[in-house]
């Protein structure tokens, strides 16, 4: 089977970069699994589509050094199952609130004796290779996001869930749950001694930390603070952000942009 080139350098103790899709398309999908990411992860959530867009951004993702990762919308086995058959190399599960929510988790991401998942792996097999189901249940990664106060509540127990092979922080949600607004999680003393909290628990536990960062300087502070996997904003906030960028170069006054540098500079805009 094709190896989880992510889930080896985060066992190696290297830190990750994870890009992430918020459209449901494949040429995006593409776009990001070739900007240098370990990983990209489809964003069934909060993306702006549904599993009749995710396979073929797993297909375009295929043709891209980034390992394909999927963020399920709910903890639903069935949701689950059919993104690891389309190819799905990790699995980020939102929500977590406790040790049987996290077991369920695990349950659909691996076969028996260990799970509960149901054999058809269909693009998994062309992506992983023929000897997919041998090795299938040690090479995908499972993250349970902790964004909650059951989730923080239970944090010890759901890192000692057997199989589980890590946490991963919703910043946002978790600021809301605890009080704080979306946005605050570097500077509200409660989001930081929080996470600062769960990663330590991941690290004695021996599991994988992960978050999402809302920009690169952002995912820098936390590779810096220990964390094995940080995703680094999402692809609408890139074309929004970049759009902005460009209509202000050209609304500012000529001798403004020239001196900015940038926007005389022979570039075919890709
Ligand atoms: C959060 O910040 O709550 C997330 O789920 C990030 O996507
Ligand atoms: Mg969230």
């Amino acid at each position: 089977m094709r190896k989880n080139v992510l889930k080896d350098k985060m066992l190696r103790g290297e830190r990750t970069t994870n890009g992430w899709c918020a459209f449901g398309s494949s040429y995006s999908a593409e776009l990001l699994g070739h900007a240098g990411f370990d990983s990209v992860t489809v964003d069934m959530q909060h993306g702006m589509f549904d599993f009749t867009q995710v396979l073929p951004m797993l297909q375009a993702l295929s043709a891209t050094p980034a390992v394909p990762v999927v963020r399920v919308p709910w903890n639903d086995t069935a949701v689950i199952m059919h993104v690891l058959d389309a190819g799905a190399y990790g699995v980020i599960c939102p929500m977590i609130n406790n040790r049987a929510e996290a077991e369920r988790l695990v349950a659909a991401c691996r076969y028996a004796p260990v799970g509960m998942r149901s054999y058809g792996p269909a693009r998994g097999l062309l992506f992983g290779g023929p000897d997919y189901f041998d090795h299938a249940n040690a090479e995908i990664v499972v993250f349970a996001m902790i964004e909650t106060i059951d989730g923080i509540n239970n944090l010890d127990d759901i890192l000692a869930t057997p199989g589980l092979d890590g946490v991963y922080i919703g910043p946002n949600d978790l600021a809301l749950v605890l009080g704080a607004r979306p946005g605050t999680d570097l500077t509200e003393p409660k989001c930081i001694d929080t996470i600062a909290h769960i990663l330590a628990r991941a690290q004695a536990h021996q599991k994988f930390a992960g978050i999402f960062c809302a920009s690169g300087a952002v995912g820098a502070i936390r590779r810096k603070q220990g964390f094995h996997l940080v995703t680094l904003s999402h692809e609408g906030s890139y074309l929004s952000q970049t759009a902005k960028a460009h209509v202000a170069a050209a609304l500012a006054e000529p001798a403004a942009s020239a001196s900015d540098g940038g926007e005389l500079k022979p570039s075919t805009g890709y």
